[in-house]
């Protein structure tokens, strides 16, 4: 059986954890931090979580392991059959990692784990945060759906780490990151309500 290594608490841990609920895949939790020591490294070369192990043997970073679960699992399908409209797919997922959580995910520390994280550091945050906000706003179409009118691994990467980019713009500078995308919000609202997300919502409550 598939096993994905984690934490509740990961946003990345959470993105593949709602694809293996959604593809209905029986799999077993292992639960890891995040680690620099041999053991876990020559599971996950980063260091990172989240990992899975399949027979052929361990796959780390979140967009590869949606695509690999895309690749050896069955329906429902996550991604357009439509070369272009899967790498626009793929377009989205990138540019949300690179200019929105990336950025965001450097406030993290003041945010979320009582730290403190430099003036300098998070006016970057911000003017990145910004600019990243924007490139969605251009390039997603919410309709309702972040690629469209079907259901992607764009959606899972916006729903788990877009909100998080919204609590650290909301909590360190008191801005509404997605007042400028109304249709991203409902969006949120909408892929929250899931049962998916729901069973995700009460493990990380736990
Ligand atoms: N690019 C990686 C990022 C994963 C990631 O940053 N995970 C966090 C937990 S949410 C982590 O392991 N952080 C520890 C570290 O960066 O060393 C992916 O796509 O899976």
């Amino acid at each position: 059986m598939l096993k994905l290594y984690g934490f509740p608490l990961s946003n990345y841990f959470n993105m593949v954890k709602i694809v293996l609920i959604e593809k209905g895949v029986d799999y077993e939790h292992v639960t890891v931090m995040p680690s620099q020591e041999s053991g876990y490294l020559s599971k996950s070369p980063m260091g990172k979580v989240p990992c899975i192990e399949t027979e052929q043997g361990f796959l780390s970073e979140t967009s590869v392991i949606m695509d690999y679960l895309e690749d050896a699992t069955g329906r429902p399908s996550f991604l357009p059959s439509d070369p272009f409209e899967k790498a626009r797919v793929r377009e989205l997922i990138k540019e949300m990692e690179l200019y929105i959580e990336l950025p965001a995910r450097t406030c993290y520390p003041e945010t979320f784990f009582g730290g403190k994280v430099s003036d300098e550091v998070k006016e970057t945050a911000k003017a990145n945060l910004e600019k990243g906000i924007a490139c969605l706003g251009r390039n997603a179409k919410f309709s309702p759906y972040v690629a469209g009118d079907e259901l992607t691994y764009a959606d899972f990467f916006f729903m788990y780490s877009v909100n998080l980019a919204g609590s650290v713009a909301g909590r360190l500078w008191s801005l509404d990151l997605l007042a400028v995308l109304p249709a991203a919000q409902t969006l949120l609202k909408q892929l929250n309500d899931r049962e998916s997300a729901k069973q995700v919502a009460a493990d990380q409550k736990q």
